[in-house]
């Protein structure tokens, strides 16, 4: 069968892949399309594993009224006839939409014109609000449009790279892939301001491990010291940017390196090398996400990254631009349709003029008058019974909101919940009244817009599992079915992407950057066999920028007060996510090969302050904020500064008990944007302490899992749950383990338990429980799953009786190699350079994912063999 060519599903890097399905419908050989321009044949570990991912298990198959199957007929007639009651009794702003970066354009512009056009309410916010809405209000700001400067061609042309709160490694792979490629073939400069020492600061020239929430003082400081030293382009400001009165006499006092540095917590000497390589390459690109956006200063921090750019011409040059990159695979499509409440469509906001041209072009019998409830406050409102009606749609809101304990309480108390999924069982849609079966990657068809304002198809290469739709067609319905017959005829996603490629010209007439009417008229081959292509070309190149009188605006921004931490929350808490894992897991928990890579969710702590704490590496702790509480695996890392813990966001209810980290998060947002700091909340940490510790290995799980903490992880040939609890372990083995033949082993003295169960001679389960430092290594025992010929003595002893030589956790996913096995490499062999650690095991040469892991283990080795 011939390869279909589409875009991955996940992150905003917008990769192209090749996707040949198998004959079963429910897998695909996938591989990196060397023809798409984004990544010219890459993949990370998350995209080269997606073919683990495509399986029916656990996906949503038929419509559901009431937790009934129903008819698509009669579930759509459900929901249009309840939203239709709420409004005629409450008004049409009782009603709201929450969707998703993760819908395709073409459903995010029939979802928005519903909303804002038709129902008259721009109760429609998305998921995006919490991951760039501080990088739109920002644009907005300095550019007087949203629109982002910057191309993956200026990461290649730039001579020196600014990670700013951004775990790019990990986040965007094939983006710091070709970094990394251009830095080897040029030598370019690579700095990183995040707090904490991650793997994207493997390479770098210089990592500023700064005080979370202090990058105001740092690129103000950066900005004083070009004013300073005559790096400020005076004739670029002189034709092309705004100066606010006074803006450079604020800058004139308490911006010293002294004072810069000690705002930010930096050693001064490094915060000097930062300004000076600043100073040297004015090719320079300054790439930022969520450490940056995520704040309750977001939009400051922003513009202070633009101001630093406008001010030194840094802008619309090749290499030289200021670049938020973008997390999901289409939060630039959503921005396009004007998915966020704040927005109106085709990037106009609610000006009277804008109002009217959309209201005609739509010929909208009821347009919306004001922005609508950002995601927060929608959700909040919930909960005050204002908004009694709420369509959700490709997003987790129970796990991913910000203070997600009172979100649930607000969905319960919603008298009209619709989720639109592709799974069937998530947080989320425990709450819903209906549920709507979407088609999944893979099955549906239509266009995404990744970071660099590049236009991909999406493609189906597989048929739609059991009764599911694409969500375009699901809305379309709904509205049809309110009486809006005419307005939303739509066949396909191509009518509908030649509709808003119609209203972006609309009356434009150059004042709008985008612009796609020349795809107004596209034919649907011309649809189907689209090539990746960029909107707005080289934006901003002529020094023209979308306000009024065409020139940028610099925006007087101040660092704010930081304050000490208080007595009852001595801490700060981070979060952010895996290499390995997407969001809530629906979709990369189906995998074992990405499951290897972190088993469980850890909280990350320095060693002197698990010391002060009590905790100590690999037992459990109990995170706490002024929100809620969860339970984390502890890991002592040298990575994390003193007095800050960092946590991923990925688990939710269908994996785990603990690793909550949604509840832990603060409703607190920026007050421009809207978007929740997330990054940053005061907290404290204790010994979560229980009376024992296992771990299970099964092929099928028991359910619930009965144990006060609880987290699976799936395997080749089944499941790994970590665990432990209070009470009798014999009567909780007795509870989780299935029936077969049951070997078992008791150490009373050292309270060690071992039970293994096979059936027909095959091992389909094995539990170990005792004092956490003493059971066994998983790895070996996983690997007995399913296998016909295992030792008893062996399984109870939880090895081999030739033992394998120790692998350690597993590094590269793809080739399954672990810490040990790479040390012990770059030991003995010498191995200097990631190039040859994979010449010598492979690892790192499939995907190249875990390079900058296998490069720390390097450096490690250097500095052990030097110092
Ligand atoms: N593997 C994987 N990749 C993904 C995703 C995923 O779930 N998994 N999700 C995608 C999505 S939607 C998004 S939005 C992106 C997010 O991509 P990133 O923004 O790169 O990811 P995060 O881990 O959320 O946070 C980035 C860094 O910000 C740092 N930070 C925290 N506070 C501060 C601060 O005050 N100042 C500075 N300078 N830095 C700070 C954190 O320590 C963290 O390392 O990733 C996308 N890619
Ligand atoms: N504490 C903390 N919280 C955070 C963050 C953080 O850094 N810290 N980051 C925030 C950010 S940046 C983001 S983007 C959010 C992400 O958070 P969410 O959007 O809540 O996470 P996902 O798991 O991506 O949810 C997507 C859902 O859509 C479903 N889905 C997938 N494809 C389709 C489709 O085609 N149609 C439909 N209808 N459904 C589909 C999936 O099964 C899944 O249930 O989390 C935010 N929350
Ligand atoms: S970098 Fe990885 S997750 Fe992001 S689009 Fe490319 S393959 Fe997909
Ligand atoms: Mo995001």
């Amino acid at each position: 069968m011939n390869a279909t060519r589409t875009t991955c599903a996940y992150c905003g890097v917008g990769c192209g892949v090749l996707a040949t399905p198998a004959a079963d419908g429910q897998s695909a050989a996938i591989v990196g399309d060397p023809e798409h321009p984004a990544n010219a044949g890459r993949l990370c570990s998350k995209g080269t594993h997606l073919g683990e991912t495509l399986s029916h298990e656990g996906r949503l198959l038929h419509p559901e009224i009431g937790g009934k199957r129903a008819s698509w007929e009669k579930a759509i007639a459900h929901v249009a006839r309840q939203f239709r009651r709420t409004i005629e009794q409450y008004g049409p702003d009782s009603v709201a939409f929450y969707v998703s970066g993760q819908l395709l354009t073409e459903d995010y512009y029939v979802a928005n014109k519903l909303m804002k056009g038709f129902i008259g309410s721009a109760n429609i916010d998305t998921n995006s609000r919490l991951c760039m809405s501080s990088a739109v209000a920002g644009h907005m700001r300095a550019f007087g449009e949203d629109v982002v400067p910057a191309s993956y061609d200026d990461l290649d042309a730039a001579d020196l790279i600014v990670l700013v709160g951004s775990n790019t490694a990990w986040c965007h792979p094939v983006i710091y892939q070709r970094m990394m490629a251009a830095r080897a073939a040029r030598g370019k400069k690579l700095v990183v301001i995040d707090p904490r020492r991650t793997e994207t600061c493997a390479d770098a020239d210089l990592h500023l491990a700064l005080r979370p929430g202090s990058d105001v003082a740092l690129m103000n400081g950066l900005l004083a010291f070009a004013m300073r030293e005559g790096h400020i382009d005076l004739d670029y400001v002189e034709r092309s940017v705004n100066v606010p009165d006074g803006f450079w006499d604020s800058l004139s006092e308490g911006h010293d390196l002294w004072s810069v540095a000690r705002a930010c917590d930096l050693p001064p000497a490094d915060v000097q090398a930062f300004f000076d390589l600043f100073a040297a390459h004015p090719r320079t690109v300054t790439m930022f996400s969520q450490g940056i956006n995520q704040s309750i200063r977001g939009t400051d921090q922003v513009n202070a990254i633009l101001n630093l750019h406008l001010a030194t011409g840094r802008i619309g040059k090749p290499g030289a631009a200021p670049f938020s990159i973008t997390g999901q695979p289409n939060a630039m499509g959503g921005r396009e349709v004007g998915g966020l409440a704040t927005t109106l469509a085709a990037h106009m906001d609610f000006a009277p003029e804008n109002r009217d041209l959309v209201r005609r072009f739509w010929a909208s019998p009821t347009m919306a008058a004001k922005p609508g409830l950002k995601a927060v406050d929608l959700f909040r409102s919930i909960g005050e019974g204002r908004v009694k009606a709420v369509w959700i749609m490709a997003t987790n809101p129970a796990v991913s909101l910000p203070d997600a304990g009172t979100v649930r309480e607000a969905l319960a108390a919603c008298p009209f919940v619709v989720v639109s999924d592709c799974i069937a069982n998530t947080d989320t849609s425990a709450y819903a009244h209906v549920m709507l079966p979407a088609t999944g990657w893979g099955e549906k068809d239509g266009t995404v817009t990744n970071s660099e304002r590049m236009i991909s198809r999406q493609r189906a290469f597989l048929p739609a599992a059991g009764e599911a739709r694409p969500d375009w067609w699901i809305i379309k319905e709904v509205a049809r079915a309110m009486g809006w017959r005419e307005a939303f005829s739509f066949d396909s996603p191509a009518d509908i992407y030649r509709e808003h490629a119609r209203l972006s010209t609309y009356q434009n007439a150059g004042k709008r950057v985008f612009d796609i009417g020349g795809h107004a008229a596209i034919s649907n081959p011309g649809y189907d066999t689209m090539q990746p292509w960029r909107w707005g070309g080289d934006a901003f190149a002529d020094g023209r920028f979308s306000t009024p009188d065409g020139k940028a605006r610099l925006v007087p921004v101040n660092q704010m007060e930081l304050g000490e931490p208080l007595r009852a929350w001595p801490l700060t808490l981070n979060t952010g996510r895996y290499r390995d894992q997407w969001h809530t897991m629906t979709r990369t928990g189906l995998s074992a090969r990405l499951g290897q890579h972190r088993q469980e969710p850890l909280v990350e702590i320095h060693a002197e302050d698990a010391l002060a704490h009590g905790l100590s590496d690999g037992g459990l702790a109990l995170v706490a904020t002024p929100q809620g509480s969860s339970v984390y695996r502890v890991c002592i890392s040298d990575g994390q500064r003193r007095g800050e813990l960092f946590v991923p966001i990925h688990w939710t209810d269908q994996q785990s008990t603990g690793g909550r980290t949604g509840v832990l998060a603060r409703a607190l947002t920026d007050p421009h944007s809207g978007q929740p700091g997330f990054k940053n909340a005061p907290a404290r940490i204790s010994p979560f302490v229980a009376e024992w510790h296992g771990f299970l290995i099964a092929s099928v799980l028991p359910d619930p899992l009965p144990s006060s903490y609880a987290t699976k992880v799936r395997t080749k040939a089944g499941w790994l749950v970590e665990m432990a609890g209070d009470g009798d372990p014999l009567a909780f083995a007795k509870r989780v383990l299935p029936r077969g033949g049951r070997i078992e082993s008791h150490d009373g003295a050292h309270g060690q338990h071992r039970f293994a169960i096979l059936r027909d001679g095959v091992v389909v389960a094995a539990l170990y429980i005792g004092p956490q430092k003493r059971l066994p290594r998983r790895e070996w025992l996983i690997a007995q799953l399913g296998i016909s010929e295992a030792s008893a003595t062996e399984l109870l002893a939880g090895r081999s009786a030739t033992p394998a030589p120790d692998r350690g956790a597993i590094v590269c996913s793809c080739f399954d190699i672990g810490t040990i096995t790479l040390t012990k490499a770059i030991t003995n062999q010498r191995l200097m350079t990631t190039e040859a650690v994979g010449a010598a095991l492979s690892a790192g040469t499939n995907c190249g994912s875990c390079k900058p892991a296998i490069q720390r283990l390097i450096m490690q080795h250097k500095e052990a063999a030097h110092g």
